[in-house]
Formats: C-alpha cells, structure tokens, sequence
C-alpha cells in the first residue's frame, strides 16, 4: 500500500509508523472489529467525499451489532475523517475507519477491553486493476458458502467476516479467476468477497435482496438510484447461479470496486461490458466526481469541513 504521511488513532493525528497496537490486542485473536472502507474523489470544487455520514452510520451500526460502544459520535469521526484527509492534501484517497478491541484481558468476552478507533487514508487505485473498469473481470462462484445471518450479522462490517471472503478469493485467484462470488447456505447468490452483485437481464437489473446475507452495501443504494434515474427497473430478488450463468450482463460494485463489469461467471461467457452497465458505470464515476447535480448531496467537499476541535 501506499503510505502516507498521518493516521488518525484515537484522537489524534500520528505518524504513519507510529500507528501501533499491542499483539495481545483483543482484535487480533478473535477478529472482533468493524471498519468502513469510504473513497475520497476529485471534483472540480475540491476532494468530496462520496456517502461520508451513510458510511459512519453504518460503522456505528456495525458495532452496535458487535455489542461495542464507540467512543466517538458519527459527527466526531466525520470530523476526524476530514482532518486525516486534510493532512495529506490528497486529490483522491481511499480511507479506511476501524474500531476494535484492544489490548487489556484475553478471553473471547470482550469485557473491559478498551475500544481503539483508527481512521487511515491514502491513494487506492481502481480494486480489480484499470483494465478490470474497462473489459471486465472472470469471477467464479466459490465452494464457501456466505456467512449466514444467524452465524455472525451480515449487516455489520465485521473484521472477523472477511475470513469467510479471504478463503474465497484466495480459491478464485488459484483458480485463475479474478473474483469469487459467494452463494448462501441454501445457494442462493449473495455477493463477492468485497462487492455487491448486480445482474442484467431484459433490460431489468435484479440484485440479491438482503436475506441473501449480503453486506447493504453503499455503492449497491447508489446504483440502485441511479438505474431508477436512468429509466431502469431494479428488483431486489432472490437469484440463483443459473440467472448469473444466462444474464444478459452483470456487474460488481463497491466502494474499492466501483462499478465493475463481469465478463464471465463459471466459465459462461457474458461478453464485454454491456451497455446499461456502461451507463451506469459512467453515471456513477460523474456523480462521485461532482458532475451531476442530482446528487450533489451525496458529495461532503473536503473545503466545507469543520475545523478540528471547533
Ligand atoms: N460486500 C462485501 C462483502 C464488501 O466487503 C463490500 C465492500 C461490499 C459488498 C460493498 O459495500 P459498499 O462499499 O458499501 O458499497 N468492501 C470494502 C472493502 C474491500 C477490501 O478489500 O477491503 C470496500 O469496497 O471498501
């Protein structure tokens, strides 16, 4: 990864290299975290940060879940986000809030363990490759199974839960394929190791419904307006691996991915980026970057931020 210069841990700014935690930190055994993952654009005013709140939100809702109380409010860590962005004067970064137990007691009830609240932020190009944007990536539908809603809360973004999408696109990569898609328990389409699924079938968009397990992702609410803005009918739907195999498109979608086309599922050719992927994909990259208007709420301008403190 690229470093930058300061990491925002617990209150303040620090160095790069300072941004330690104790190996007795209660995260590290049990996976007991919750993070964000927020992208920074540029846009002709200035770096915005797309979705900002809606992302906090759901870091505070990802810990509430987990039973952990943050130490700070919604309104602190858009703050503090603002002040680790101001730091590095990026034109666009990827930032990455965590909050986890740290070191105290072992044992896996939490108990006293204090909670640790970093925020990192530095330049993270497109997540699949440039090429993934333009021609489409190969995915295969994976042999683990998503994690079930009564395993751990697929609603939270939970550190512990990545394992589940590790294994995943570890077996996909080995397989020479460039992202796994994960099915529930009862095989039905979830999402990938890190993005949301969407498939385009007679002009209609369907995307797994959230009993599929599937992180409600950000990007998956933008894309869903957007489709409606363009005159697209989106219908949240429980979708099996044969409706992927004869889609007329498909794409993946993220905050590290984007919009992200599908060229092949299992070896079943979708062919190059469709055209209402195309749109979408290119409605997407003019909202996040300030050219569209009809979303400009969406957009929090780096300039507009509070200063830290006041
Ligand atoms: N599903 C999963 C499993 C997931 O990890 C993500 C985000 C999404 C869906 C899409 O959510 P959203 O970003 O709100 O649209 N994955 C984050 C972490 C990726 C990583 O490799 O780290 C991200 O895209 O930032």
């Amino acid at each position: 990864m690229q470093e930058t210069e300061k990491i925002w841990f617990n209150g303040e700014l620090v160095d790069w290299a300072d941004a330690k935690i104790h190996v007795g930190a209660h995260a590290l055994h049990y996976g007991s975290g919750v993070f964000e993952g927020i992208r920074c654009y540029e846009t002709a005013t200035g770096p915005a940060v797309f979705r900002l709140t809606d992302h906090l939100k759901r870091l505070s809702n990802s810990a509430k879940l987990l039973h952990m109380e943050l130490p700070y409010s919604v309104e602190e860590l858009r703050a503090a986000s603002h002040e680790v962005i101001g730091a590095h004067g990026l034109a666009e970064c990827y930032l990455r809030p965590i909050a986890f137990y740290g070191y105290g007691e072992l044992g896996v009830h939490p108990g006293r363990n204090p909670v640790d609240v970093a925020i990192m932020s530095w330049p993270w190009g497109a997540y699949l490759g440039e090429e993934a944007l333009t021609q489409g990536i190969r995915a295969k539908v994976s042999s683990w199974k998503r994690v079930g809603p009564n395993t751990i809360p697929h609603v939270s973004k939970a550190t512990g839960i990545y394992l589940n999408s590790m294994l995943a696109v570890i077996e996909a990569t080995q397989g020479g394929y460039d992202e796994a898609i994960l099915l529930t328990d009862d095989g039905y389409v979830a999402d990938g190791s890190g993005e949301n699924i969407f498939l385009v079938k007679d002009e209609i968009l369907s995307t797994p419904d959230l009993s599929a397990s599937i992180l409600p992702g950000i990007t998956r609410d933008t894309v869903m307006e957007i489709a409606g803005a363009l005159g697209y009918a989106v219908h949240e739907r429980t979708i099996i691996r044969s409706d992927l195999h004869l889609a007329d498109e498909v794409f993946m979608c993220g905050t590290a991915a984007e919009v992200t086309p599908v060229r092949s599922i299992d070896d079943h050719e979708i062919g190059p980026p469709g055209p209402i992927t195309k749109a979408i994909q290119s409605t997407f990259f003019e909202v996040v970057r300030g050219r569209d208007e009809r979303w400009s709420r969406w957009l929090d301008y780096a300039e507009k931020a509070p200063t830290p403190g006041s």
